[in-house]
């Protein structure tokens, strides 16, 4: 059984990330346009930066869950049959165990030099301008991507997409294109679709698991571990 996993902030959001909507969510203060476009970059360069950096230093504080640690185990079982696809700029999949990672929308661990277009493993600040370490300009941004950007590897998710059997949303509300319309590409290929969220977010899903990450991606591995 080929299956998609496609993955949101909702996922990350017991290990201490804060989402993007939720009440005191990302967003929350900032207008997302005035963060995360390369308009904002080309602005105001201090406010990104200061705001991709407290998230950097956040997520050196924060721990893999149950739900990452499920899917890793899925990965074990499934082999090659698993694509995860996540939109979360963070590492921890990685970090819970999982091997094979499309980041769709980048990662904050990562630089990216806008002058000689190399990208670099990084932990530390960008605000302070630091040099790149392959061409020494002080030209580095983060390497996620930004509205208005395309989305990295569509090509191969798209592939993906229409291969498989199943495919199943966690922690995302939906709102974002075009990780929003993958459930649609899915239903297009004859796939089962499963939602599972804290809530349900009233997309055309065959069937929908409400309740938190951590409780819900565990029941539902064990399950296909089962069969
Ligand atoms: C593009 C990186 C062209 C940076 C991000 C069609 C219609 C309308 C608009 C568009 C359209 N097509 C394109 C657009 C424009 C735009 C867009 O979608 N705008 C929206 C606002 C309408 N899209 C773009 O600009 C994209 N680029 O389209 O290029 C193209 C397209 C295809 C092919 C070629 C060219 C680029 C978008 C990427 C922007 N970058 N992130 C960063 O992280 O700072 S988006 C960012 O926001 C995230 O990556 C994610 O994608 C999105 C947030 O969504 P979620 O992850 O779902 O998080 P959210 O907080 O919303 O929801 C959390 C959910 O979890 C909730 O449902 C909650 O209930 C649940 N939850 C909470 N706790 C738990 C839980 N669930 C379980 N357990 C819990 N404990």
């Amino acid at each position: 059984m080929k299956v998609v996993v496609l993955t949101g902030a909702g996922i990350s959001a017991e290990s201490g990330l804060p989402t993007f909507r939720d009440a005191d969510g990302l967003w929350e203060g900032h207008d997302p346009m005035q963060v995360a476009s390369p308009e904002a970059f080309e602005d105001d360069p201090d406010l990104v930066h200061r705001f991709y950096d407290a998230r950097r230093t956040a997520l050196g504080r924060v721990q893999p869950n149950a739900a990452h640690q499920a899917l890793a185990r899925l990965e074990e079982h499934l082999g090659g049959d698993l694509y995860l696809v996540t939109q979360n700029i963070d590492d921890l999949h990685e970090r819970g165990g999982s091997r094979r990672v499309h980041h769709m929308h980048g990662r904050l661990r990562a630089a990216w030099c806008t002058v000689c277009d190399e990208r670099h493993h990084w932990e530390d600040d960008l605000g302070d301008r630091p040099p790149c370490p392959g061409c020494g300009a002080e030209a580095l941004r983060p390497d996620v991507v930004w509205f208005g950007e395309v989305p990295y590897g569509m090509d191969e998710v798209q592939r993906a997409l229409f291969e498989c059997d199943l495919f199943v949303a966690i922690g995302t509300s939906g709102l974002v294109y075009p990780a929003a319309a993958f459930v649609h590409y899915a239903i297009g290929a004859g796939a089962g679709t499963l939602e599972l969220n804290l809530e349900g977010t009233g997309g055309d899903f065959a069937q929908v698991r409400e309740g938190p990450a951590t409780e819900n991606v565990p029941a539902w591995v064990e399950e296909i571990l089962a069969r």
